[in-house]
């Protein structure tokens, strides 16, 4: 079985969380946009997701092709992977709430997203810089808290999974979760200094997976892309400030 990912060149993004699960477990993954071969690169990339006559398209990256399936949305292609390589439980309950978790995530992430492109996707930042401020603040002050607090409670009420969110093992929400500090923690450096302290359990999952000898190889390799402000979480000085927690 190959695995062929489709995601933007030079930047995380969403395909991060794809590359997680896959780094994560060892499974080898071909990046189409980065072959020259024929039906690769960017132009492989654009005609495969504009192909006219695909009964199943997908609407945006980051998506996979599996023999002839092609499989778009970030969750839906974790909900795939995750049974296939051991990042998630084996009852549909534990597929479910792995699911939910991750939805959850998937809505933080365009939260943040939102907080530098408030206004339009398609607009540079430089065109909705008051804007952002504004929306920045509202994350930082009440979305951040709110999420971050209702992952704790989680984590808190089920002292049995050995400190992972479902289980007693890594799911693939925990990889998830640990993008989501880390692209934060480079983001809001100002914001996020008291996380640890605030957020203690999350912090720990964010550690735990850092540990993972796959992830930790994964995160000093030339594969892992740095961040920066062309991704999902985005350094700008001028939205960092200090948080309530
Ligand atoms: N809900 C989708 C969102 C996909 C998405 O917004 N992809 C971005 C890149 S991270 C994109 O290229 N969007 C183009 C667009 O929305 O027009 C997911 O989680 O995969």
């Amino acid at each position: 079985m190959t695995f062929e990912l489709f995601y933007w060149p030079g930047l995380q993004g969403r395909g991060e969380f794809v590359r997680l699960a896959f780094e994560a477990t060892g499974t080898p993954y071909v990046e189409i946009v980065q072959g020259d071969g024929p039906g690769q690169g960017m132009d492989g990339l654009l005609h495969t997701m504009d192909d006219p006559a695909c009964m199943h398209p997908p609407y945006a990256p980051p998506f996979l092709r599996v023999g002839d399936e092609l499989i778009g949305q970030t969750a839906n292609i974790l909900a795939y992977l995750g049974p296939l390589l051991g990042l998630v439980g084996e009852s549909p309950r534990a597929r479910r709430w792995v699911n939910q978790l991750q939805l959850t995530l998937a809505d933080l992430v365009a939260e943040v997203h939102d907080a530098h492109h408030p206004i339009a996707g398609r607009l540079y930042y430089s065109n909705q810089r008051a804007e952002a401020r504004k929306r920045t603040a509202e994350l930082i002050d009440y979305r951040l808290p709110k999420f971050f607090g209702y992952f704790e409670r989680v984590l808190a009420n089920n002292p049995l999974t050995g400190g992972w969110l479902a289980e007693g093992a890594m799911s693939y929400a925990d990889l998830s979760l640990f993008q989501v500090i880390e692209g934060l923690r480079y983001a809001f450096p100002r914001a996020m200094s008291g996380f640890a302290k605030a957020f203690p359990r999350c912090q720990a999952v964010r550690d735990a997976v850092a540990r993972e000898p796959l992830i930790a190889a994964y995160l000093t390799s030339s594969r892992r892309v740095p961040f920066n402000t062309t991704g999902i979480f985005r350094h700008y000085k001028a939205l960092d400030r200090a948080s309530p927690f």
